[in-house]
């Protein structure tokens, strides 16, 4: 197994005990990426029949993507449209960052890496096909998969992403097939926007380019959109966010997408460079800055709800959003003929459980004294936490590969986005180069809370005017942050009494 692995997805399952103690303790022996992030989603936000559809599904929940895991099978290589941002050597950008799949599988290929993964890794709740191509248009293979899998593991959550042109010729069989959760990139509502993003489609046998092209495209996906939603399955839309082709139109998107009932809107950056070969990267085409992002993400606010937790996933990513444990489970290195137990996703699950509500209630208790102990005018403040999952403040700083980024003010705590970095600390050290790197990546923030930090990162932070806490090093995010408000807010209030 690779050395970069979150302690979450190393997890020996023995006593739900050993899980809390484990998970709480993190530290040093663990090294690798952290995940998570900070939604608020409660069992009475919802109905309870959706509520049981996203509450394990660690893209569809922000809490989920805390405990739960995906994997996708990479047996979906063939597409039927060009989009400008992909040259089809690398995964599907619907749903991953540019990267070459390591490898394409047959669905009884896919079937042994899920069984092999789901004995491994008993965090996963969901399979998901995103590629590389287009999962509905390679619809045998897709349809194939699902179902070997489903035999053996009836219990996982089956989850696809397509560019939805095809998606409308399998919306019954989707229903059967019990598949909940369909994504749909969608990138314009207008098919004069569309032009600029697809020069192609291949449609009823035939190539259809320009402006007709995305006109049908467009009405295939609000057909498709319209049917999902029509049978109960809950629809995510992805946006990629193009300066200057559709930043301004995706705001249209996001209001047309809520009125016809998708139930999140997932607006990713465009990720672009010459040497990914594709139209964009090679004319120019930049993908926008974290600011740019973030103002798109607030104009929309009050439209669909967003998810702000997206990895950009590979099409064969395996484990906990933002880590990749893929390499741990190529063919060669899983069992030719693998026989599922489910008794460890078993005991997990059952654990996630009673740990969830022991989170949200301390939670709770945070926000009602932090309500009254400080002003509802009290200002914003952006805190950064490590965390190797479990919603926990359990990784220590140096090991750090993200950053969660939550807002907090009296009215409680969001979470809002994730800043990527390399790790700080290589091979027992620590590395000047990179702290400039995390600084740079902490822009903004007021403080950061780890599970331990160093003097000499500590200083090169507080010289940048970030200070970094360990005070709430393996307590549950949102009551450490919510301590370190009402903190700072008694401060403030100090200095000017
Ligand atoms: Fe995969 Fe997509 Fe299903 Fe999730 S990913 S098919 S909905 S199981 Fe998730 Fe990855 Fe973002 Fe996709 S973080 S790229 S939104
Ligand atoms: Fe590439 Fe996916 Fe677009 Fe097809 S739908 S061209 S695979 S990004």
């Amino acid at each position: 197994m690779s050395d970069n692995v979150v302690a979450l997805g190393t997890l020996a399952i023995g006593s739900k005990e050993s899980l809390s103690a484990a998970l709480a303790a993190g530290g040093c022996s663990a090294t690798g990426s952290a995940t998570g992030c900070g939604s608020k989603e409660k069992p009475e936000d919802m109905d309870p029949a959706t509520w049981a559809k996203v509450k394990d599904h660690p893209c569809y929940s922000e809490e989920a993507h805390h405990y739960f895991a995906r994997m996708h099978v990479s047996v979906a290589p063939a597409c039927n449209i060009q989009c400008n941002y992909c040259n089809r050597k690398y995964d599907c950008s619907n749903e991953s960052r540019p990267g070459v799949v390591s490898e394409r599988l047959t669905p009884e290929e896919a079937a042994r890496k899920v069984i092999a993964v789901a004995n491994e890794v008993p965090q996963l709740s969901v399979l998901g096909i995103a590629g590389p191509g287009d999962s509905a248009y390679d619809w045998l293979k897709t349809k194939e998969t699902f179902r070997l899998v489903t035999a053996q593991i009836p219990d996982i959550k089956l989850c696809l992403s397509s560019n939805g042109l095809a998606l409308p010729d399998h919306l019954d069989e989707l229903v059967e097939m019990n598949v909940d959760h369909v994504t749909i990139t969608i990138n314009m509502i207008d098919p004069e926007v569309g032009a600029k993003i697809y020069p192609w489609i291949f449609y009823n046998r035939k190539r259809i380019y320009g402006v007709e092209a995305s006109r049908i495209l467009h009405e295939r996906q609000m057909e498709a959109l319209d049917g999902l939603v029509a049978r109960g399955i809950l629809v995510k839309v992805n946006s990629v966010l193009i300066p200057g082709i559709n930043d301004a139109h995706l705001l249209e998107v996001n209001r047309e997408v809520k009125r016809r009932g998708a139930f999140l809107h997932n607006i990713m950056p465009l990720i672009s460079a010459p040497e990914h070969g594709t139209h964009f990267g090679l004319t120019g085409q930049r993908g926008p800055t974290a600011a740019e992002l973030l103002a798109v993400q607030e104009a929309c606010a009050g439209g669909a709800n967003l998810m702000k937790h997206c990895r950009q996933c590979r099409a064969d990513a395996v484990g906990l959003l933002g880590e990749d444990r893929g390499q741990e489970f190529t063919l060669d290195l899983v069992p030719e003929a693998p026989v599922y137990d489910p008794a460890a996703r078993e005991t997990y699950r059952d654990w996630v459980g009673a740990e969830r509500e022991d989170r949200r209630a301390a939670a709770e208790a945070a926000q009602a004294k932090t309500e009254a102990a400080v002003a509802a005018s009290s200002p914003k403040l952006l805190v950064a936490v490590t965390t190797q999952g479990g919603g926990r403040i359990n990784q220590h700083f140096g090991h750090a590969t993200e950053f969660q980024v939550f807002e907090v003010d009296a009215t409680g705590v969001r979470f809002a986005f994730h800043r990527r970095c390399d790790n700080y600390c290589v091979d027992g050290g620590g590395a000047d180069d990179r702290l400039d790197r995390v600084i740079a990546a902490l822009d903004g923030i007021d403080t950061v809370l780890v599970a331990k930090i160093g003097d000499c990162p500590r200083e090169g932070l507080a010289s940048a005017g970030i200070t970094a806490r360990d005070s709430w090093a393996h307590d549950y995010i949102e009551p450490a942050i919510l301590a370190l408000y009402r903190e700072r807010m008694a401060q403030k209030q100090a200095i000017t009494a």
